[in-house]
């Protein structure tokens, strides 16, 4: 909304969110929205906060409450370290609020910011000079304008402490979220050294800080989230998370607080050791189960008289991989070289699986991994590989333990043009009850416009002995649900168990092929849940599949999905409509 006339006053809104909102009254417009070439800058005045920092729609500082955001995410990292800071780096930041305060510490002797856009300095310097306050005549301080994910690259080893002050990461802040980011961010790091950003609201973007606990978790030996709440960032509780190289570096950061506080001879306004910084315990809990798995199902169209055969699904396969950047586990699987209407091609990955199966003219692929998902990465690199034009998705969050409303408003179908761009509009699925849907069976595959469904299941608190044991995975896919449900099955299921490096996504994964080119597969991960998905091309009796492999794996909570598949052809409207999500209750 941005700026908005009432009566005879003005009013700022934010944009961040589509349903919510955030608003002031403005008393005067300081720099009217100018667009710097990397976002549209605009600086406000108000009674109530003074002046304000927009970008690109979105509140960065106000001069009121900026000492919040800025003491927290500069003196947090300094303060825990196991010996004071001499290098900081600073990504972003070009307010200098950040690079204010880190140069409060007398042990910092170099602080370097490497800010993309020159206009945020320049213009925050000349119309908000208090939160600069000096920065730019201390001669430690240096200021580089650049890209700071190249700049890092030639950082190796020299940083005690990064400081990420970026926008959200959409617009220019894009290239600070990746994987290969937070890799360099950890190389550049010195031992025992700390990296921090912000990652949002925790309510109200509930993606971002688990999202960031598991790309951190990838690359760094310890993460920590740091929760604080200001006025600037609407939305209550906001996080900041941190990782160390070096494990048991947090361990120790509140007692290292205190004591180098106490050693620091300078006064803060709103950070202080003896707050603790933990999130709600809530929201601990849910950082740490949260940040499991995620699915990206797409239906794609192939080009007329296109049907990959075996070879170059896998390449595709190992094409996706290195977009998501997982590595690939074993060769592999699928009966048919040919890879004919329905049949499948599985490639076990790190942490879960890829898959790609044909009817007619789309493709099915899912990518699943209990990681973070690089979601647009992998439906570019797949509309690219196929050259298809048309991609039909789903992003399912997996493995999450949530409540199943809460999963459903986290599940998107949307659509991805022939430009590998995402279409603004998502919908969600249909929340349902199980008794009806096992009632009415399938009622998108009576339509026929589907070729197969899916049904997607995460099975909460099972037996720790059976999602374990391979044998006992084996077993279930192999001959229990194929008992269960008639299906027949060709081939046999092993279930290895690649061990995965990170102990917490350990336990066998399983692949059965079955008759008319389905597949059964399920991954175990830990906290006791097992994610599973099936897909056949007709029906069988949900119900008792579903009940009896919970009771299999003596799990006492699922959620599961249902959508049809194989069929590009109906409007997004109607595939949301007969892709439905449920729970059900252990018995
Ligand atoms: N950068 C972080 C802005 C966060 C806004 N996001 C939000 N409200 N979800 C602030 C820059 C100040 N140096």
């Amino acid at each position: 909304m941005g700026l908005v006339k009432k009566g005879k006053d003005l009013w700022f809104f934010e944009d961040l969110y589509t349903d919510t909102t955030y608003g002031f009254k403005v008393s005067k417009v300081v720099v009217p929205e100018v667009d710097t070439g990397f976002q549209k800058l605009m600086i406000l005045e108000t009674d109530r906060f003074g002046r304000v920092l927009v970008l690109d729609g979105i509140v960065q500082l106000t001069e009121e409450d900026e000492g919040i955001y800025h003491e927290w995410i500069a003196h947090w990292p300094l303060f825990s370290l196991r010996r004071p800071a001499g290098h900081v780096l600073i990504i972003g930041g070009g307010d200098c609020g950040v690079a204010r305060e880190v140069l409060r510490h007398k042990s910092v002797q170099r602080v370097t910011m490497v800010e993309i856009d020159r206009m945020v300095c320049d213009l925050c310097r000349q119309h908000m000079p208090s939160v600069s306050a000096g920065v730019y005549e201390d001669p430690r301080f240096k200021l580089i304008i650049g890209d700071g994910a190249e700049v890092i690259r030639q950082m190796k080893g020299k940083c005690d402490v990064i400081v990420i002050d970026s926008t959200d990461p959409i617009g220019p802040a894009q290239s600070l979220f990746n994987t290969d980011f937070y890799q360099s961010v950890y190389d550049a790091l010195t031992d025992g050294g700390i990296t921090i950003h912000q990652t949002g609201a925790l309510i109200l973007q509930p993606f971002e800080a688990p999202g960031s606990w598991r790309q951190i978790e990838r690359s760094f030996d310890d993460v920590r989230v740091v929760q604080f709440a200001n006025i600037s960032y609407m939305g209550g509780p906001f996080s900041l998370t941190a990782g160390s190289k070096g494990k048991g570096v947090f361990k120790n950061a509140e007692r290292n607080a205190l004591q180098a506080y106490k050693k620091a001879g300078f006064k803060t306004s709103w950070y202080s050791p003896h707050i603790s910084a933990v999130p709600y315990p809530e929201f601990q809990k849910r950082l740490e189960r949260d940040k499991y798995g995620e699915e990206i199902v797409m239906d794609i169209d192939l080009p007329s008289g296109s049907t990959p055969g075996a070879a170059q699904v896998a390449r595709w396969a190992s094409r996706t991989c290195e977009a998501i950047k997982m590595i690939a586990f074993g060769e592999p699987i699928y009966a048919d070289p040919k890879l004919g209407d329905g049949s499948t091609l599985v490639q076990y990955v790190e942490t879960s699986a890829i898959n790609y199966r044909r009817y007619g003219r789309v493709a099915a692929l899912n990518c699943f991994t209990c990681a973070y998902l690089p979601v647009d990465d992998a439906i570019r690199s797949s509309l690219d590989y196929f050259k298809s034009g048309k991609a039909l998705c789903w992003h399912l969050p997996r493995g999450s333990f949530a409540d199943v409303k809460k999963i459903r408003r986290n599940t998107r179908i949307f659509e991805f043009d022939r430009k590998g761009n995402r279409a603004s509009q998502a919908f969600q699925p249909r929340l349902v009850d199980s008794a009806d849907v096992f009632a009415k069976s399938f009622p998108f595959f009576r339509d026929k416009g589907a070729a197969e469904f899916e049904l997607v299941m995460d099975i909460y608190d099972c037996e720790y002995d059976k999602i374990s044991s391979s044998p006992a995975v084996a077993r279930w896919a192999g001959v229990e649900f194929p008992k269960m449900t008639g299906l027949k099955t060709v081939g046999k299921a092993d279930a290895p168990d690649f061990g995965h490096a990170k102990k917490k996504t350990a336990g066998p994964s399983v692949v059965q092929l079955l008759k008319g080119g389905s597949n059964i597969s399920h991954y175990s991960v830990n906290w006791l849940m097992i994610v599973v998905n099936l897909v056949a091309n007709q029906e069988f009796g949900l119900e008792k599949a579903i009940r009896q492999t919970m009771k299999y794996f003596r799990g006492k909570y699922a959620v599961c999905w249902l959508l049809p598949r194989g069929n590009t052809a109906w409007p997004l409207k109607k595939v949301a409509e007969n892709t439905f999500v449920f729970a059900v209750e252990g018995k």
